[in-house]
């Protein structure tokens, strides 16, 4: 354990900010943080002020415990009929020949390739391409499933469950039990951004809007199925609209238990329409992972996305919040390498990956998508 309750209660009854002594001491007693202090941690709260409340919320939760999975990716296709700013991977369908679009046979070929290999988890996630419907997606899962059917399939976030089902003229209810039934296992955290429609109409306007981001992962929590949430930062957003985010979020888990993981990911600036924006700094970042703790206090799991944020700055989460590093991956993933982010060819292997959790003194523990555990290293 890197701090003790002892150190992180002298450090609250230290602080001169009185307001930041108050939301200390709503921590340390296991109460809910509001939404003004949420906005106030993140104008007044120092770095080391919030790490300390975020380790010691981390460390009662897990102790020293940090879990990764090994899981693979596919990304059907970058083709994509929706035109977010901050998106430098996607195509438009009038420039479709710039971009991928896999066939079933393609995909299982990728399933394939991991035959014999300990992988628990595929995920699936691309762009929104208007001939990839749903029956084609259905039966992609039914296929998966039939060739390996323990191997958990989390996919599609709401922008293409949202997009496939209006065009298949069926209901969000009946879309998703039909997913479900042919082999969906759990959802993604993607599309999210930001949920305040003050920032979602100047960088993804387009795509499906809060609400319906909402109500399909409450649609699938109800068929018992579990997701994660996003929220994307660092670029036009003020901390009102990211604890706005995390606030809906907070509402929806009290009432379904049903999200898993909460994943801030960091607005990269490469190639997009977005690129004038400064990027934020690693400062920022272990706050916004601090803030995410302290704030979802429902929230089982903070994790670290560490293909975009790199090795170095992975590990320097492990003492803000997260006790989650995504798996191990091949260098399938082009969202992120496209986008600039520091892991140009993200693949690390598990030994790598657990010796970078062990090097900051953590236990790696090896994890299913629904945290039952597989190996403790
Ligand atoms: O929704 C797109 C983001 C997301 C950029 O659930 C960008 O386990 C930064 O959600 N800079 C998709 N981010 C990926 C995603 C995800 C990733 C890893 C694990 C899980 C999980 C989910 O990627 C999009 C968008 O927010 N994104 N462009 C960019 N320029
Ligand atoms: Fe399409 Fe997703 Fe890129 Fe938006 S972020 S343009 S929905 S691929």
């Amino acid at each position: 354990m890197t701090t003790t309750i002892n150190d992180t209660e002298a450090l609250v009854a230290s602080v001169k900010d009185a307001d930041l002594q108050r939301i200390g001491i709503k921590v340390l007693s296991d109460e809910r943080i509001s939404f003004d202090d949420g906005v106030i941690l993140f104008e007044r709260g120092s770095l080391a002020y919030l790490g300390a409340l975020a380790n010691y919320v981390r460390e009662k939760k897990h102790g020293d415990k940090t879990y990764f999975n090994r899981n693979f990716h596919i990304e059907p296709t970058n083709v994509c009929v929706f035109s977010c700013k901050f998106c430098s991977y996607s195509r438009l369908y009038a420039h479709k020949e710039e971009g991928w679009e896999l066939s079933i046979d393609q995909m299982l070929d990728i399933v394939k390739s991991y035959d014999g290999k300990p992988v628990t988890e595929v995920h699936i996630v691309g762009g929104v391409h208007p001939k990839m419907t749903l029956s084609f997606f259905l039966d992609l899962l039914k296929a998966i499933k039939a060739h390996r059917p323990e191997l958990h399939i989390k996919g599609f976030t709401p922008v293409e469950l949202d997009y496939m089902f209006k065009k298949a003229k069926v209901s969000i209810e009946e879309g998703m039990k039909l997913a479900h039934e042919a082999g969906l296992d759990s959802l993604p955290g993607g599309g999210a951004e930001i949920f305040h429609p003050e920032v979602r109409k100047e960088i993804c306007e387009d795509k499906v809007d809060a609400e319906g981001w909402l109500h399909i992962h409450k649609v699938a929590h109800d068929l018992g199925m579990h997701s994660n949430a996003t929220m994307l930062y660092g670029h036009i957003e003020s901390f009102a609209h990211r604890i706005d985010h995390m606030d809906r979020l907070r509402k929806l888990q009290d009432e379904t238990g049903g999200f898993n993981t909460f994943i801030p990911l960091k607005f990269r600036n490469k190639d997009n329409d977005m690129s004038h924006i400064e990027e934020s700094t690693t400062i920022e970042d272990m706050k916004v992972y601090a803030v995410a703790r302290l704030y979802l206090d429902n929230f089982p799991h903070i994790k670290a996305y560490w293909p975009m944020l790199g090795r170095k700055n992975a590990q320097l989460t492990l003492s803000f919040g997260v006790n989650d590093i995504d798996g191990t991956i091949d260098d399938t993933t082009k969202i992120y390498s496209m986008a600039g982010s520091e892991e140009q060819s993200p693949t690390m292997n598990t030994e790598q990956l657990i010796s970078l959790i062990k090097q900051v003194k953590r236990q790696p523990v090896e994890r299913d998508t629904l945290y039952n555990e597989i190996n403790v290293f």
